[in-house]
């Protein structure tokens, strides 16, 4: 379960608590096909959070915030952002379950993982 503090960063205090506590995840929003969708910012050369945690089919959002361009690239090569400039996002959907390690290609000590778990839970 490690970095799931991290994961209340935004959606409190927009109204969500209700929602993000029937989702059993903190800091998911839920879409419309039951799915959620997770953001990831990108500031200061670093993942924020480094870890998130998703379940299958859900997305991922990277938004840059800085004025380096940045990637979101995944240390086996299965998925990639591509370059996202200041301001830029990328969205990844995943549908396996695992631990997804991902580096930004410009700037390799930037790491972070998405670990996305199977819906039947438990
Ligand atoms: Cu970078």
């Amino acid at each position: 379960m490690r970095g799931l503090t991290h994961l209340t960063r935004r959606g409190f205090g927009r109204g969500l608590g209700a929602a993000l506590s029937l989702a059993g995840l903190p800091g998911l929003v839920r879409a419309h096909d039951g799915t959620h969708k997770v953001e990831v910012g990108i500031a200061r050369f670093a993942f924020d959070p480094e870890t998130v945690e998703v379940l299958v089919g859900d997305s991922v959002t990277w938004t840059n915030t800085d004025l380096a361009p940045h990637t979101a690239t995944a240390e086996d090569g299965a998925w990639d952002t591509g370059t996202l400039e200041r301001g830029a996002n990328g969205r990844i959907t995943f549908d396996a379950p695992g631990d997804y390690p991902y580096y930004c290609a410009y700037h390799p000590h930037m790491k972070g993982i998405v670990t996305v778990r199977t819906r039947s839970g438990a």
